[in-house]
Parts: C-alpha cells; sequence; structure tokens
C-alpha cells in the first residue's frame, strides 16, 4: 500500500488483527469491516490521488470508556473528494462501519454512506449514495445518477431484502437504489453484503470519474447547501448517537459528530438544525430529542424497479 495508507493505520490494524483470537460470535464476510475500508482505499487510490485528511491527527484510534472496545477512525481528501472518513467499532460483542464520501462542493456528485451495526445476531445495514437533491422532485438529477444503477439494486434485492419500517424522515436522504435491511448473520448474506459494497463503491468512483467541476457559482451555492443540510441532520439525529455517547460519553460523542463524522457543518453553511427541520422546534426553543416527528413507515420499499417514487407510507405511526 501507498505510504498514505501505511503511514497511519494499516499496519496497526494488521497486527491488532493477527493478535486478536478469532471470534466466534461475531461472523463479518472478509473477516472484518476492516477489510471493506481496505477495499474502498485502495479502489480510491486507483483512480485519484488520496492524502490525509487534516481532522486524522486529532481522530485516530480511540479505547471506549469500557477499556475494550476500539473505535478507528480515518479521513483523507482528494481533488474531488473534500471529506473520505470511516469510523470502525470493534468490540467482543459488536462491530460498526460508518463509511461515508462526501464530495466538494464544486460537484454534485451523491454521498457515499456505508453505515453496517453488527453483533452475534443482527445486522443493521444501509448502504446507498446518498443523493445530493432531491431525488422525488427532480427527475433530471435522479436520471443523471441513477437511472443506470438501478439493476444494481435488483441485483441484491433477494439476499438483501428491504428491512421494514424505518424513521419516515431518513427516506428524503436515501436514493432509489438504498440497500436499507436487516439480518441474522449468515454467510451467505455477509458475503452479499461484502460484494454489494465492492459494487456500489465502484459505481461512486465511476460517477466520480466522470463527473465534470461545476463552475457557475449559484450551482456550488445549491450543492453547498444541500450538502450542509444533510450533514445538519445526520450530526443530530443520526440512530449511531446512542451507542457513541455510551461508549465515549456525551462530550466525546458531540465532538466525533460535529467535528469529525459530519464534519462541514461549520464551513458549508451557517443554518442551524431548526432553520432547516423546524418541525422538531420545542415549545422553549429547543430541539425535539425524538428522532422522528413523523414516526417510523414504510413497510416495504417505497421506489419501483425504474426508480419511481411509490411511497406506502400509509401507516405511519
Ligand atoms: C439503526 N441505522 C438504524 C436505522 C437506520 C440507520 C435507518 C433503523 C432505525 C431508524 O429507522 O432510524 C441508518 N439512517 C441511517 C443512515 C441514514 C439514516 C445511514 O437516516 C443516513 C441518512 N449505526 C451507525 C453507527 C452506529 C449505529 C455509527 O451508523 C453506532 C455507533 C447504530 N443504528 C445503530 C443502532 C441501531 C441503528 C444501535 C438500532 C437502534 C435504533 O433502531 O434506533
Amino acid at each position: 500500500l501507498p505510504t498514505t495508507f501505511t503511514g497511519i493505520n494499516s499496519s496497526s490494524w494488521r497486527r491488532r488483527r493477527q493478535r486478536k483470537k478469532p471470534s466466534t460470535l461475531l461472523q463479518v464476510s472478509a473477516d472484518s469491516y476492516q477489510d471493506f475500508i481496505h477495499f474502498a482505499l485502495k479502489e480510491t487510490q486507483r483512480h485519484t490521488v488520496l492524502v490525509p485528511s487534516p481532522l486524522q491527527e486529532r481522530y485516530n484510534d480511540l479505547i471506549a470508556n469500557d477499556g475494550k472496545t476500539e473505535l478507528q477512525m480515518l479521513s483523507f481528501q482528494a481533488p474531488k473528494i473534500r471529506l473520505l472518513r470511516s469510523l470502525n467499532i470493534q468490540s467482543e460483542v459488536m462491530q460498526v462501519l460508518d463509511f461515508a464520501v462526501f464530495p466538494k462542493p464544486e460537484f454534485d456528485l451523491p454521498i457515499f454512506c456505508a453505515n453496517f451495526f453488527t453483533t452475534a445476531n443482527k445486522n443493521i445495514v444501509v448502504l446507498d449514495l446518498n443523493p445530493l437533491h432531491d431525488v422525488i422532485s427532480q427527475r433530471d438529477y435522479r436520471d443523471k445518477y441513477y437511472k443506470n444503477l438501478m439493476p444494481l439494486s435488483l441485483k441484491y434485492a433477494e439476499l438483501l431484502p428491504w428491512g421494514g419500517k424505518l424513521t419516515s424522515e431518513s427516506i428524503k436522504f436515501f436514493s432509489p437504489i438504498v440497500i436499507w435491511t436487516k439480518f441474522t448473520s449468515s454467510q451467505d448474506q455477509n458475503d452479499a453484503l461484502y460484494s454489494a459494497f465492492m459494487d456500489y463503491y465502484k459505481a461512486w468512483i465511476e460517477l466520480m470519474n466522470q463527473s465534470v467541476e461545476e463552475k457557475d457559482a449559484s450551482q456550488i451555492t445549491r450543492n453547498c447547501d444541500a450538502q450542509h443540510r444533510y450533514l445538519t441532520w445526520r450530526a443530530e439525529k443520526d440512530p449511531g448517537h446512542g451507542l457513541l455517547k455510551k461508549l465515549i460519553g456525551e462530550n466525546l460523542a458531540k465532538d466525533l459528530l460535529r467535528n469529525f463524522l459530519f464534519s462541514g457543518i461549520d464551513e458549508l453553511g451557517s443554518k442551524k438544525f431548526l432553520d432547516y427541520f423546524p418541525e422538531y422546534w420545542r415549545e422553549d426553543g429547543a430541539i425535539d430529542k425524538k428522532r422522528s416527528i413523523i414516526g417510523k413507515s414504510f413497510e416495504s420499499r417505497p421506489w419501483n424497479s425504474s426508480g419511481d417514487f411509490v411511497g406506502n407510507n400509509s401507516e405511519a405511526n
């Protein structure tokens, strides 16, 4: 691997993995989510020049308050990539991957998003090229990025089926090819997940290769605003918060969310959460702590195989 990687963490991953007794509890395909990260970094490096992000110095390896759970953070940037970052959490009983790639605002590229939460008997998975702009109302944006990718989502529809109801607000951040699934670990599904990750990542890289820098200032601003809104949502309402707080304490968790995972909140825009999502406004002026105002919905996949949004949220509760 190029020195940019070995200089940071990959050699310590190796050592750590060799030291560790093979876990019988966890069956993650390709050994562990480290291999997913490794794949993505190598694939990126084949197509662009990755350099470590300035964030790397502050956010790298951390041991949780229990003295056992390891958190590993990596971050890079590239000519078209504002921030590529990953968080990998590993303990005897769980494994988490939060891997995202945020384009620079000069590109209206989707945001690559892989969020996997795994325990001995449960996997919660979101894998997507999160759209920067609204794919329900903006047909041309949807066609530009997703029309050719619809077969990808069909390829995995059987092994990684729709995971059932979810926070209704989340659906606007997902694309017609999103893989949202829950399953009990099995070799077939673990393999399918690794294969899906590779396919989706290669698809994203291909979009990156083809993307042309936007010169129009108002379009750049529009991209900036859209990414800022996305970051603002996730930094406040992502489902992983509770666990992060439990592992490293509230202050560190907040710091990690705002300044590492969803870094850009303080640079890409100045609006606040309630400006974007006023329905969370509480009478005392604070943000409603609920994850969802609308409730959970979308029992089944709300897009058809052509990528049209077909809803089915009739029974939100
Ligand atoms: C559950 N994670 C979920 C769920 C979704 C996501 C949809 C199901 C619960 C729900 O409907 O909210 C993921 N939601 C996303 C993603 C987006 C979104 C990726 O809106 C993007 C826009 N998950 C993590 C990390 C942890 C984690 C880092 O990514 C832990 C540190 C844990 N996710 C986690 C846990 C659950 C979960 C514990 C189950 C708890 C719950 O359902 O609230």
